[in-house]
């Protein structure tokens, strides 16, 4: 690898100057720690990154740069590259778009959004003074790795400019449902969408982000998914889901550090014979605060036991102080722990000890060992470290942690004490629960989470980013590879020439004919039906149509042909010359129950129908508008997956079309079947659709695979339309001439 450039809003350190003194102070948060636990591991030091370089706004003037802050980084194992902003532009990018535009409406707080322009304006300026700045830095070779949702832009920017470029980008906070998304004027978010798809890699922290992105991405710029990866203008971009891990070994360490050993045991002795309950956060209303303080006092007054036997240490770090809204917010929390404190308190016990501070390392390492109990209870959160960082300091395994179900933590904590923060009585049982919980249990808990957060560390992390975003672009260049040229079509032609038993395996719709409105259109051209005749009386030529049409429609339109004829994706089929036969039983009561709920989703979206077959019910939306017949296409998918499990049916998504159909057979077992019979030493297969795809895997390098389509694909080439597959099947039929031949 070349250089690896991460770049984010902000540097990783900022610069304090009293009068004459600057001195340099690490950021906290996530994103620094995460990277700088990276780049002081053993695993970066033996990787083959050239240089580590590090872009974000600096809050340092050029001068102090020049003079004060580069000749003291030199200790630091990345070079900085400060990006200077106008102060004004700067504030409408980072406390406007960023953090009262995209951080409430992400966090699923849309009734905080201000839809300013001027802000949306600020947020495209700082975006594209990134892009700008990298593109002059950038070098063949190189790695960006954009983070988070302050620059959602640069990856399309600099890919404009630096087509070549491998750009990786990492969502840090939740990706919010499409529902969410689309409360955004439309320029905004389909501005964000196409910034996002300049990456070769996108990142998220669970699977449900990733989801929601793909789903607007297809909802938004029609760009469908498979298997995570997309195909977006000419590129392939793969999304994934990356959940951070934390450097585990340094907060596990950190228990045997004497300083923090000390600090613990004084807040033990302080809380003698009283269970503590801690929680740190940034003041924000995503960290659900006030909920977690109601759910408290809701313990207090359900469980007077407890009184004067627990203490709940609030933490809270101060944050973005200059949007009204979190000020605000703080000023309620303060008054609620005023209050709460006067009802409970006596003399020499209060319930609330609340602090407003930023905590030194080892104090906050210390607080995570003494607690009894983590409160850590968001209303939103991408992923939350707090939660992962307790785990990691329990070396006793002694601990509980309660955990909000809608932190993105929550999907690989499972062992936590899981709660809905907004439902008191839910956190009060939970308070409750994890005060009594036995020994036994709080170990076996820790023990398992404690496994998980080893496993997948904030190195292996970084590692495991870096090396898809590596392998995303080998796909890409393999992909580059596999347009059928003229170069591929003679060796193609000349193999074709010199087989003695060839097999021909041809889709229908979409490959043979062009897609029509409704399926009943789509008849054999004259044209077809005399190529193929003259393909299949070729008697060293056995022709298959291998359609998911079924057997009646397929007799009338082809029946009279000296072909093999496959319906209903292998269902039946008809060997040339022979009759029809069924692969599978036919069994017709599923469809009874199957019928009514499509039936239910053509009356709620027009333009849709349902087709009826021997062995499959589809219901087809390529009429409908794309927007919702897709949206309606997932819902439907929804019910039926529900309604077929543990049932002998399978549920297919297919090209604007949802199938069911008897399990255990497709396309691909059926192109096997018949190649494994007839043993030919030729093999053509020609297919558009998802189904075709099992044909593609199955059948390997057994034949020539031939997808007609630009999308992603199983087979061994690709055409880009339809309007291609006749010329090239009926040129197979011409003889090359000699010199083609020999050159071929
Ligand atoms: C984003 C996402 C996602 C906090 N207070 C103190 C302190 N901290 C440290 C913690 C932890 C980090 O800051 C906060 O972690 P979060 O998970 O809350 O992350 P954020 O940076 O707010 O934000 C979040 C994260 O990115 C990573 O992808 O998990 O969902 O919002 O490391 O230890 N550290 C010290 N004193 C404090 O008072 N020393």
């Amino acid at each position: 690898m070349g250089r690896l450039i991460i770049v984010s809003n902000r540097l990783p350190f900022s610069v304090d100057r009293d009068g004459d003194q600057v001195t340099i102070r690490q950021s906290s948060g996530g994103l620094v720690s995460a990277i700088k636990s990276y780049f002081e591991s053993d695993a970066s030091a033996s990787s083959d990154i050239r240089e580590k370089m590090w872009m974000g706004v600096a809050d340092f003037s050029g001068e102090d740069w020049e003079s004060e802050v580069q000749p003291r980084l030199a200790k630091y194992d990345f070079t900085a590259i400060p990006l200077f902003m106008d102060t004004a532009v700067y504030k409408d990018y980072y406390n406007g778009f960023s953090n009262s535009v995209l951080w409430p409406l992400f966090h699923y707080f849309p009734s905080l959004v201000q839809y300013q322009a001027n802000y949306y304006d600020a947020y495209v300026q700082v975006n594209r003074n990134f892009a700008n700045r990298l593109a002059e830095v950038v070098e063949p070779g190189d790695t960006v790795w954009i983070h988070d949702y302050q620059l959602m832009l640069v990856p399309e920017m600099l890919r404009a400019v630096q087509p070549n470029v491998q750009i990786g980008f990492f969502l840090h906070i939740p990706f919010p449902s499409y529902e969410i998304l689309r409360l955004l004027p439309t320029e905004w978010k389909t501005a964000l969408l196409r910034g996002l798809m300049g990456a070769d890699l996108i990142g998220f922290h669970t699977h449900d982000y990733v989801q929601h992105f793909m789903q607007s991405v297809k909802m938004l710029l029609g760009v469908d998914n498979y298997f995570y990866t997309m195909q977006y203008q000419d590129r392939l971009v793969k999304a994934d889901l990356f959940p951070i891990g934390i450097d585990y070994k340094r907060f596990h360490q950190a228990a045997y550090d004497s300083e923090v050993l000390e600090l613990r045991n004084d807040i033990k002795r302080n809380f003698e014979n009283k269970k503590i309950i801690f929680s740190v956060d940034r003041l924000d209303y995503t960290k659900g605060l006030m909920d977690r303080l109601n759910g408290f006092e809701c313990f207090l007054q359900q469980h007077p036991e407890w009184i004067e036997k627990v203490v709940f240490v609030l933490n809270v770090v101060p944050s973005r102080d200059e949007i009204p809204t979190y000020l605000e917010r703080k000023r309620q929390i303060e008054e609620k722990i005023g209050t709460l404190n006067g009802k409970f308190s006596s003399i020499s016990w209060q319930p609330v000890i609340y602090r407003y501070n930023h905590l030194p390392f080892n104090e906050l390492c210390a607080l995570y060992q003494a607690a009894d109990v983590a409160l850590i209870t968001p209303l939103r959160d991408g992923m939350n470290l707090v939660a992962k960082e307790y785990v990691a300091s329990c070396v006793t395994q002694r601990g509980v942690l309660v955990l909000s179900e809608l932190a993105g933590a929550a999907s690989e904590l499972n062992e936590a004490l899981l709660v809905n923060p907004t439902d008191v009585i839910d956190v009060s049982n939970a308070i409750d629960r994890a005060l009594e919980m036995p020994l036994h249990e709080q170990k076996h808990r820790m023990a398992l989470m404690q496994k998980r957060l080893v496993d997948y560390d904030v190195v292996k992390w970084v590692n495991d980013f870096l090396d898809q975003l590596a392998n995303v672009r080998k796909e890409q260049q393999k992909m580059q590879t596999k347009l059928l040229d003229d170069r591929i079509y003679k060796r193609i032609h000349q193999h074709y020439q010199k087989a003695q038993k060839r097999c021909f395996l041809l889709d229908y719709d979409g490959t043979l004919v062009s897609f029509a409105r409704v399926p009943q259109e789509a008849v054999p051209s004259k044209e077809l039906k005399e190529l193929l005749y003259r393909l299949a009386s070729d008697e060293k030529n056995h022709v298959v149509i291998i359609s998911g049409r079924d057997a009646d429609v397929l007799d009338k339109w082809l029946g009279h042909l000296p072909v093999t004829l496959v319906a209903e994706h292998g269902a039946s089929f008809r060997m040339k010359g022979e009759s029809w036969q069924q692969s599978i039983p036919t069994s017709e009561p599923w469809k009874e129950v199957i019928r009514p709920i499509m039936q239910i989703f053509v009356t709620r979206c027009v333009g849709s129908f349902v087709e009826e077959k021997n062995n499959t019910i589809a219901w087809h939306y390529r009429n409908t508008p794309a927007d919702l017949g897709f949206s309606r296409s997932r819902e439907l998918i929804n019910n039926l997956h529900q309604m077929v499990q543990n049932t002998m049916l399978q549920v297919i998504d297919g090209n604007k079309v949802i199938e069911v159909r008897m399990a255990g057979f497709d396309k691909g077992v059926m192109a096997l079947r018949i190649v494994n019979d007839l043993s030919p030493d030729f093999t053509l297969c020609i297919g558009d659709d998802t189904t075709d795809e099992d044909m593609f895997k199955a059948l390997g390098n057994k034949a020539y695979s031939i997808k007609v389509s630009n999308g992603i694909t199983a087979a061994q080439y690709t055409v880009f339309s339809q309007r291609k597959v006749l010329p090239l099947l009926d040129q197979l039929l011409t003889p090359l001439t000699e010199t083609e031949y020999a050159g071929a």
